[in-house]
């Protein structure tokens, strides 16, 4: 286990998928840095993730951010990093550590398809430039995709947590994907939330940990945008038919 502070690598005018790895540093109260965050000056800024992916940090260049530095060992790939954290600090037993990281590359593949309505054509090109297409590609996603992905949450959310009877980092997970997705498709979700009582009581619980509230309040905490991989588009949170 580090006995240095972790430090975190992830952009810093966006929470994206930086903020799942801040919950759980949050949440279980772990020692972190979020170097971006920190001045220039100080070696942070984009500055430090875009060294971090050139491989700056040593061990095994990473692709993209988020990525932790603990000591020596460096991860990469948001779900690993939470497994990885999860494992260092007994926050999940060891029978649901696999059940765990599969629901988290579930949420992962729902954040994918959350990016995908408003890049469906190509990451590197502006939202403008493809407006027409994220029309299309929100239109399905809202209609049908969202709710089958979180009928399929609700349905193993009865435990009342996500894995059983264990609270674990896939509820903190959970809730920052509610809270982007009442952000970007605000009209979409109320209409899915009357079927799913158990992830709104999840998600409510969750804002009440006691070291999630107190994050929530703090000026670490960072507001959605229109930068970040929820983005409120009104044209783009279509009705479900
Ligand atoms: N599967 C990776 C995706 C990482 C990712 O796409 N990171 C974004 C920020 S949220 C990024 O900066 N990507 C750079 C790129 O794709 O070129 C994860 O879950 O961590």
């Amino acid at each position: 286990m580090t006995t240095t502070p972790y430090e975190l690598y992830y952009w810093p005018s966006i929470p994206g998928r930086g903020e799942y790895v801040r919950l759980l540093l949050e949440d279980a109260a772990l020692p972190y840095v979020d170097v971006a965050r920190q001045a220039e000056s100080e070696g942070g800024g984009a500055r430090a993730v875009v060294a971090a992916r050139r491989g700056d940090l040593g061990g095994v260049r990473p692709w993209a951010p988020p990525i932790l530095r603990a000591g020596d060992h460096v991860v990469a790939q948001t779900a690993a990093i939470l497994d990885f954290l999860a494992a260092q600090h007994d926050l999940v037993s060891a029978t649901a550590r696999t059940t765990a990281l599969s629901h988290q590359l579930t949420i992962a593949d729902l954040v994918e398809e959350v990016h995908d309505t408003h890049h469906p054509i190509a990451s590197g090109l502006y939202y403008e430039e493809q407006r027409d297409a994220a029309r299309e590609r929100a239109k399905h996603f809202v209609g049908e995709r969202l709710p089958m992905l979180l009928d399929y949450f609700e349905s193993i959310a009865s435990g009342p947590f996500l894995v059983g009877s264990e609270h674990t980092y896939v509820d903190l997970s959970m809730f920052q994907t509610l809270e982007g997705l009442d952000y970007a498709f605000p009209r979409a979700l109320s209409q899915i939330t009357s079927r799913t009582p158990n992830l709104s009581a999840l998600r409510e619980r969750v804002r009440e940990r006691p070291n999630v509230a107190r994050y929530l309040a703090s000026d670490r905490r960072s507001a959605f945008n229109e930068d970040g991989i929820f983005r409120r588009y009104p044209e783009l949170d279509a009705v479900v038919a």
